[in-house]
């Protein structure tokens, strides 16, 4: 069985069937959102090191982690994970540097001035912090409301304006001119008026010059919610010469879980890694946790979760066993 062998591979590296080897066969990356502190659950590390070859931080290169009074950066958290990422061999995917979530208090009491300041300042230290160390950077998170405007609720947009999305982009290159440059959102998925919102600022962007190199497709799906149109979404930004990600992807459904949401959930994991080898611009999949023991999901959805690919008890689901298919899919078989 698949999933017995994959998810049995020996600690301290990953087996020919794990899917890090898998998807670097199909030159895709495979990653995982880590959280530090659970490498000291036995299970959630043996499957880290084994299965993966990626890494976005959950959490811990968030500005509010990073610098949590004005000028007082504390990068110890995520240097840990860009240690741990390189003890194990996988790459750092940065996430993120302007979000107006995780943010601290004293960002958001700033006149236009000093919060231009701060931004400038925050996303140059950063990003110069793990200059060579980190593959891309999310340079700004979900800028945009579901309708396609600029969504209302962020600092940035309310103070500064659209300008700010590319002031961070030009201000990432010149604090690091190699790392690829990334505008990730969720429910971006489809075509609908927010990606097209989305592509037309990268396709500005690209016209004007603007270092834009990549986007991010967060993927946090209900259980049926992959949409059809995925592939083509998916080819449209990358014909504007943009390489394209998965970024976050998770799949939850009522709980407690029917073993029929479980097989509906495969097949949409799937999918989406499916979409994914499709798309020659199409850098990799990151699945935004390991376990279900372990998801943002419950506590913002209430009765729905399970959105991961091994159980609370790390047991691999038939997701897993759907993402082995879809990775090997593409694989010339052995004799
Ligand atoms: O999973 C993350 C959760 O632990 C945090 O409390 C939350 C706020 O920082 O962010 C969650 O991750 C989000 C990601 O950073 C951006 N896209 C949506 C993710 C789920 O909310």
């Amino acid at each position: 069985m698949p999933s017995e062998t994959a998810a049995s591979a020996s600690p301290g590296g990953a087996d020919e069937q794990s899917l890090a080897a898998l998807g670097k066969a199909a030159g895709r990356d495979v990653g995982f959102a880590i959280d530090p502190v659970r490498l000291g659950d036995q299970e959630y590390a043996r499957i880290a090191a084994t299965q993966y070859d990626l890494v976005a931080a959950e959490n811990v290169m968030k500005w509010e982690t990073t610098e949590p009074d004005d000028g007082r950066f504390e990068f110890g958290p995520g240097d840990d994970v860009v240690r741990y990422a390189e003890a194990t061999d996988k790459k750092v995917y940065g996430h993120n540097l302007v979000w107006h979530e995780a943010l601290p208090a004293w960002v958001k009491s700033l006149d236009e001035d000093a919060l231009r300041t701060a931004m400038e300042d925050h996303v140059r230290t950063q990003a110069a912090h793990w200059r060579g160390r980190v593959i891309a950077w999310d340079v700004v998170n979900e800028a945009f409301d579901d309708d396609g405007s600029r969504r209302g609720d962020s600092v940035f947009q309310q103070v500064l304006g659209d300008g700010y999305v590319e002031d961070a982009f030009r201000t990432a290159r010149a604090a690091d001119p190699d790392v690829d440059l990334c505008y990730n959102d969720y429910n971006l998925e489809w075509i609908g008026p927010k990606s097209d919102a989305v592509y037309a600022m990268v396709a500005d962007f690209r016209a004007r010059g603007v270092p834009i190199d990549c986007v991010g497709f967060q993927g946090h799906l209900p259980v049926g919610g992959v949409p059809g149109d995925l592939v083509e979404n998916l080819e449209r930004f990358a014909a504007l010469g943009v390489d394209v990600r998965i970024t976050e992807l998770d799949v939850r459904v009522p709980t407690p879980a029917s073993d029929g949401d479980l097989r509906r959930q495969a097949d949409d994991f799937g999918a989406v890694f499916s979409a994914c080898l499709e798309v020659e611009r199409c850098r990799g999949v990151t699945t935004w946790g390991i376990t279900d023991r372990y998801s943002w999901v419950p506590s913002v959805f209430p009765d729905e979760g399970a959105p991961l690919i091994w159980d609370a008890a790390y047991r691999p689901k038939p997701a897993f066993d759907a993402v082995v298919e879809a990775l090997g899919a593409g694989r010339p078989t052995r004799q």
